[in-house]
Formats: C-alpha cells, structure tokens, sequence
C-alpha cells in the first residue's frame, strides 16, 4: 500500500509511534510518506519506500497566526496526487484529522478518493480536543474520519464519554520494538552515572504540567532517605525550571542528573533500577512501556490507560494521582530487596512482549485494507 502518515514530528510519544509504525509498514513492503513540518525525530534513515515531505507555511504580515492546518490540507492534496498514496493515516486529531479532511473534500472534487484513518493520543482529547473552543471541530473530523483508533481501551471510553461520536473506535495499543531494547546490562556504562551502591531512578517526558514533575522530586527525596538512589531526569520543557528549584532547596541536587532531550534513552533505561510516571492523566504511557522493555519496573499513577500496562505488583505498582507517599512506599519496596528488584525487572520485560511491534503492526495493516475496501465499495 502507499500510505501517508500525518504526525507531530517532535518527541512526543504521539510522533514516536507514528514513526516507528511508519519504519515497520516499510520493512513490510509499503511505501510510506511522512508528511510534517519537520522531519521526525526518530526517524533518521530515509530509503527507497521511506520519504518525508514537509510542509511550509509562508509568512505574512498579516497573518497573527500561521495558518499551518492551511497549508498542510494542500500539502495533503499535492502528495496524493503526486505519489498516488491510497490512505492517509492521521496521528492525534488536532489539526491533522481536520486538515485531512479539507483534503479528502478537494481531492472528491477531481475525483480522487482518499480514506482516512484517525489514531487519537490522548491530550488530544482529554486536555486539549475537550476545550470548548475546539470540541465541536474535533468531534466533526472523529466522525467524518473513515476508521478511528484509541491507543487504550481507557482512551477509546473517554473519547467516546466526552465527544458525541457516531463512528467505531478501535482499540490498537502502542507498541514496543523489542529488538531495540537488547543492551545488555554490562554495555551500560552504568559506572559513569551512579555508585554500584546507588540504586538509578528514572523518569522521561516532555516536563508538561500532566506529568507531575514535582511529583517525581518529592517521591525521590523520599526514596534517597531510606537508600542510596539518583535519578535521572530525561527531556525538556515547563516545569524543569521548577523540579531543579525544588531539588535545591530539598539539598538533592547532586543526586539529580538533568540530561535535556535525548536520544539515547534505550542506554539509559539499560542502567536504571526503577522508573516514575505520576502522570494526572495518560491515555497509555509508551514512555512506561520503554522503561518495562528495558526491564524496569514502573511506580506510576493509576490514571486512564497505565492500568492497561503496569499491572499493580507485578510489573510495578500504581497509586491515586497525587499520593506521593504510597508511590515512593511502594518504591522503596522494590528497590530495598535485590530478589524482590529482580522480579519485578523480570516481570516488566515479560509483559513488555504483548505490546511487541510484531503483533500490534497487523493490525494497523488490516484496518487499512478494511477501511480501503469499505471506501472503494462506498463508489460503486
Ligand atoms: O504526553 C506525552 O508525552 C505526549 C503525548 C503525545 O501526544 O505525543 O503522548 C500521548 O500519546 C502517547 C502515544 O500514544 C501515549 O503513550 C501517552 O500516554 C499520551 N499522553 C497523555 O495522554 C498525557
């Protein structure tokens, strides 16, 4: 198939599945077109059914804002007719469901039908998508979309609690490929980070206020009390400032390591013992799964999907949003018996297999051939 892939090309895990699912239906044999404004992070390797196109958006006096929804629809229209592409795949629904749909209505007009298959992330729908201001945009393109998918069951239900959508949404979680989470623990390099006596807590994300980046502070000063622990902090944005604040006036901030963005987290994951994700609100949490197929057991909230993914005192366990004191009970459990760390590490990267790519890919691939052949059986 000739497949064209819409996503947010930063780091964000909406991208990164985006990506990785793109690369994977390559290796499959399909000719895939990322079209965005930049080109994904994670995707380093062009090839000969690889390509990116990107989308510009000319500046002008007048405008206030760029009208980037804009200038993608066309950039939509171009690129199916250029490259023939026979469904465009739309990662989180705003603006990508809406734009594709602009295009999906220009191309009907010279004849070109194109379907549309919408994967919803999360904060496009329960922060962002919810605001009044876009609802009624965002519960226009779900529906008028020719397949929708949810990336958690908890997803999918509150999509469908929150919006009145008239379509089918199908659950097709996020995915893991195994094979790139192999290091083995001597490869490490642990040594350069922590003391063998120090136990490596981990937590990565987009430092958005969703995350509870306070949250991992105060649950790791609490740990550093009982054991001798650091913890890593991966990635960038609007509370760093805050967590570096907090952590100085804790006295914690030369067990604190602020790495920035990195694209080395399978290395880093490789030497941790434990990782956090107190989230408010997270529709499935991959950064959780990368942690757990890397054989790190998880101290998470028990908010929207992560139940879905961390199962409560196997793989790690879970709290209330907000209960500090139970997450890093429940962290000083683990880390404080080297058996007991042992087994959870075990665990997680067991339950890392049913999210492997090999099986969850398949079935993007078959609600593509549906969707193409429901569309193709809706002209004649
Ligand atoms: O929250 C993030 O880290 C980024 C965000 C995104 O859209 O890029 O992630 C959402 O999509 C991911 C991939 O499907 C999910 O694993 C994350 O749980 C989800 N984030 C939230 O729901 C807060």
């Amino acid at each position: 198939m000739r497949i064209g892939i819409v996503c947010y090309p930063t780091f964000g895990g909406s991208g990164v599945v985006a990506t990785e699912l793109g690369l994977e239906l390559s290796k499959r044999g399909h000719d895939i077109h990322f079209i965005t404004y930049n080109q994904p992070v994670r995707l380093d390797l062009l090839s000969h059914n690889v390509h990116y196109h990107e989308v510009n958006v000319p500046e002008y006096p007048l405008f206030h804002y760029l009208p980037y929804e804009l200038a993608l629809s066309s950039k939509l229209v171009d690129m199916v007719k250029l490259h023939r592409i026979e469904i465009l795949h739309v990662h989180y629904a705003i603006p990508h469901a809406y734009a594709a749909y602009t295009a999906k209505k220009m191309l009907q007009e010279e004849g070109i039908n194109i379907p549309i298959v919408t994967t919803l992330h999360g904060t496009d729908i329960t922060l962002v998508g919810n605001h009044p201001f876009y609802k009624p945009a965002v519960t226009f393109s779900i529906n008028k979309s020719d397949a929708v998918t949810a990336v958690s069951e908890s997803l999918k239900n509150d999509t469908l609690r929150l919006f009145n959508i008239k379509n089918d949404i199908h659950v097709i979680t996020n995915f893991i490929d195994n094979t790139k989470y192999k290091f083995a623990f001597t490869d490490c390099q642990r040594g350069m980070m922590a003391k063998d006596s120090q136990k490596i807590i981990t937590h990565i994300s987009n430092f958005r206020p969703v995350k509870r980046i306070l949250d991992i502070i105060k649950i790791f000063y609490n740990i550093q009390k009982e054991l001798p622990a650091k913890l890593m902090m991966v990635g960038e944005g609007p509370e760093r400032e805050k967590a570096e604040n907090l952590c100085a006036e804790l006295g914690i901030l030369d067990k604190v390591v602020f790495f920035g963005r990195s694209n080395e987290i399978d290395k880093i994951l490789c030497f941790s013992d434990l990782f956090l994700l107190p989230s408010e609100t997270e529709s499935f949490g991959l950064a959780a799964l990368e942690a757990m197929a890397s054989g790190v057991p998880v101290i998470s909230s028990n908010t929207g999907g992560i139940p879905e993914v961390n199962v409560h005192g196997i793989t790690g366990f879970l709290s209330n949003v907000g209960d500090v004191e139970d997450m890093s009970q429940n962290a000083i459990h683990i880390l404080s018996d080297e058996n007991r760390l042992k087994q959870f590490k075990h665990n997680a990267k067991q339950r890392s297999f049913t999210f492997d790519i090999l099986n969850v890919v398949p079935q993007y691939e078959a609600l593509y051939k549906e969707t193409l052949a429901k569309s193709k059986a809706s002209l004649v």
